[in-house]
């Protein structure tokens, strides 16, 4: 039988792109889902789907994670709606790809709150309950971004070592009370991210044949969730140019300048 059977897995960010992929597999896996973004269209259609498919129980929250209070709020509508969060999938977010010159401070903000804040909020609405049933997996969408910063996504990637950082420390923290923390760093997948991302196009263009499918890093997550695992890190060739980054920063600069610039 499914370890995801009846367990309820909440999802921000679950209006599309990977989010949506996550929580189709989950329920597909016999989970309940929980679904939280701001377009509540969506959100519906995707419950809708997803209940009459599968069986299980899927409900939809509009929640813009950035709002702190909507956060604090939300979970504890969730909190009275299940008998406890299982695994929360913390994936909303989003970047613009642009030279730290051309960033608007307040589009860097808003980058910080929703990547970051957002995804603390989340995190903190959850921890003191899985603390309580000293169980539950927190799985952080972050980025190969985080791991290797290049040109024209200084904010973007600062948010995703925020992540990261944040994630390392919280799983050392959690693994006393039996809770996982994954963190799931992909490098570009076919989503509708880069309509924000990459306006211009050139960074799809460049990147097209490297693109993965949404559906293969759900998989992926979703195959990871209530087990110990520590990073999902995607494709493999990207992993290994992040691991050659950390060893050689100063070659790894030097020789991936123009590569780098494609963006
Ligand atoms: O992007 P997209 P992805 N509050 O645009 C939601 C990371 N990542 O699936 O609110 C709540 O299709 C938005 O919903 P809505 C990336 O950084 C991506 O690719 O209704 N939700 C939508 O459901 C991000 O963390 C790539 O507009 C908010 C979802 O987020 C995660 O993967 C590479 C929100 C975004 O769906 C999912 O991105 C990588 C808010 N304030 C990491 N703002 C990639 N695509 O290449 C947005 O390494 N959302």
């Amino acid at each position: 039988m499914s370890k995801l059977k009846n367990k309820w897995v909440v999802i921000t960010g679950a209006s599309g792109g990977i989010g949506k992929e996550i929580a189709w597999k989950a329920a597909e896996k016999g989970a309940n889902v929980i679904l939280a973004a701001r377009s509540i269209d969506k959100l519906k259609e995707l419950e809708n789907a997803i209940t009459s498919r599968f069986g299980v129980t899927a409900s939809s929250y509009q929640l813009d994670v950035s709002d702190i209070e909507q956060v604090q709020q939300v979970f504890e509508r969730i909190f009275n709606e299940t008998n406890g969060i299982d695994v929360l999938v913390n994936n909303a977010g989003f970047g613009i790809f642009k030279e730290a010159h051309e960033v608007d401070v307040k589009e860097a903000k808003a980058m910080f709150d929703v990547n970051v804040m957002g995804l603390i909020a989340c995190t903190s609405a959850v921890l003191p309950h899985m603390k309580a049933r000293k169980a539950g997996h927190i799985i952080n969408i972050a980025s190969q971004a985080g791991k290797i910063a290049t040109p024209k996504s200084s904010v973007y990637s600062a948010t995703k070592h925020a992540v990261l950082g944040y994630s390392n420390s919280l799983r050392m923290e959690c693994a006393r009370d039996g809770i996982f923390v994954t963190t799931v760093n992909p490098g570009p997948i076919a989503t509708n991210f880069f309509s924000i991302a990459d306006e211009s196009g050139t960074y799809v263009k460049n990147v097209q044949k490297f693109m993965l499918k949404p559906e293969y890093v759900a998989e992926k997550v979703v195959n990871s969730m209530l087990t110990n695992k520590r990073e999902i890190n995607l494709p493999r060739w990207m992993n290994a140019g992040s691991i050659l980054y950390t060893l050689f920063p100063r070659t790894v600069e030097r020789f991936g300048k123009h590569a780098f610039f494609r963006k």
